[in-house]
């Protein structure tokens, strides 16, 4: 055993052999078989780019479905407005004013001794895969997946790898895989990653059917940029529509919906192999995006509703996204919950799923208590504090109803009360100086001191996604 994993396991896994609360919550509500986990991450997929939001132009005919059967969350938030650090709080249960990776380069790995879910998860006997962006480290990092308890992990690593639909080459545990007939071209190629991302999160599924399993589909689409193949079913239904939006292509929107409406067959096909594998029963399905929509194509598919921002800010347009689980028999149908969770709460969550307890130094509070019941949990949910995000000179607080947000560094906090002001729209920081003055202590005790991972073969650094 490597001194890493072994002062993991000293770390958390004594305390997992007494048979914590949560270990005996799990065998209680899964009947003493670990249940399998789907974690669905779409990449920059809005709040209301759901047709069953009401969305005029996007078809999503199989989450709506996923909804009705499932729990939808009207305030599940990123944890971070763009992907890197995103993808890093999802993966350490830590804030971004704890985890390793809050900047977006693509280059900042994960350190060596952070935990991950699926190191939490390989430690109650899961089988782990990834498929789609990492982003918490390029190869030849301290950071890479198959560092960090991945059986495998296929996709992109340097998430500007992942520009490119049609790229040269993607990476498998490690290892380059080269994609024959693709040229560089972003928008054109005989091999498109994400049919091949999809294959291996369906393989990976397939061949661990018969043991617990976390299948991580952390898909690239709809992120730009938009190639998409001439053939793909999706875009023969939208080619042609006379949409006046676009941006570097006029297609550009086009592809963005087919994108959407690909991603939601395949995730049809996800739920068709469950039933056909007969492990539909036995596997909680979670479909999210990572981050707020973004303002693509001048807003035109109006993805954000009424928040406030986008993409790469604090505000809720930055923060708010789609997520709904489903899992049949355990998750009640048809229910819409507005409790307040963001990513950090995922590991624990998983960790308590799976009969483990999570690592100590983590952020994040097990929603189990609101997706299965209280009576079932055994105990009624535990609420945060205050919820944290940093990014660049932006800072966020939540606190209740209550946001405060600085937008720049020399800027003032505002104050907002989203109970009253889901837009934020007014700023009510003088008429509460003692709220904000909390919600800004809580941010002050919140940050830590960034410390990133670092290069072990800096031969193998991403170098444009046009290079071998
Ligand atoms: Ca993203």
């Amino acid at each position: 055993m490597k001194r890493r994993d072994f002062l993991k396991v000293a770390g958390y896994g004594a305390a997992a052999l007494a048979m914590p609360r949560c270990a005996q919550t799990s065998q209680r509500l899964s009947k003493g078989k670990k249940p399998n986990i789907v974690y669905i991450m779409l990449d920059e997929l809005g709040y209301f780019e759901l047709s069953c939001m009401g969305n005029k132009y996007l078809k999503t005919p199989n989450i709506d479905r996923m909804a009705t059967e499932g729990m939808r969350f009207t305030q599940a938030l990123a944890g971070a407005p763009v992907c890197a650090p995103t993808r890093s709080v999802l993966m350490t249960g830590q804030h971004t004013g704890h985890t390793t990776v809050r900047t977006n380069p693509g280059g900042v790995p994960l350190r060596a001794e952070d935990v991950t879910v699926a190191e939490v998860l390989k430690q109650a006997g899961y089988a782990t895969g990834g498929f789609g962006k990492w982003g918490c480290g390029d190869r030849g990092t301290t950071g890479v997946p198959e560092r960090h308890g991945f059986d495998i992990f296929f996709g992109y690593y340097h998430q500007v790898h992942a520009h490119s639909y049609f790229p040269n080459y993607l990476v498998r545990s490690g290892e380059k895989v080269p994609l024959e007939g693709n040229t560089g071209d972003f928008y054109k190629g005989k091999q498109f990653s994400q049919y091949l991302i999809f294959d291996e999160s369906i393989k990976f599924i397939r061949e661990n059917k018969d043991r617990p399993f976390f299948c991580y589909c952390a898909w690239t689409p709809p992120h730009g940029r938009w190639g998409i193949p001439e053939d793909e079913p999706a875009w023969l239904e939208f080619k042609d529509k006379p949409w006046p939006a676009s941006q570097r292509r006029p297609e550009d929107a086009k592809v963005y919906a087919a994108m959407v409406k690909m991603i939601d067959r395949q995730i049809g096909q996800i739920f068709a192999l469950l039933k056909e594998l007969e492990i539909d029963d036995n596997t909680i399905v979670f479909v999210c995006g990572d981050n707020g929509g973004a303002r693509y194509f001048n807003h035109f598919f109006d993805s954000n509703g009424p928040f406030r921002g986008q993409k790469g800010n604090l505000y809720e347009g930055g923060l708010r996204i789609p997520m709904i689980v489903r899992w049949p028999g355990r998750i009640k149908a048809s229910i819409v919950s507005d409790h307040l969770w963001y990513f950090p709460d995922c590991l624990p969550t998983l960790a308590e799923l799976a009969g483990v307890e999570p690592p100590d130094n983590i952020d994040g509070i097990s929603i189990i208590p609101t997706l299965l019941g209280e009576k079932a949990a055994g105990r009624r949910q535990k609420m945060h504090k205050y919820l944290y995000w940093e990014y660049g000179r932006q800072t966020a607080v939540r606190m209740g109803d209550f946001k405060a947000i600085q937008p720049g560094k020399n800027k003032p906090f505002e104050l907002y009360d989203l109970s009253k002001d889901i837009g934020e729209q007014n700023n009510i920081a003088d008429e509460h100086p003692e709220i904000l003055a909390k919600m800004k202590a809580y941010a002050k005790q919140a940050h830590t001191e960034n410390i990133p991972g670092g290069w072990v073969d800096k031969e193998k650094a991403f170098k444009g996604h046009q290079f071998h």
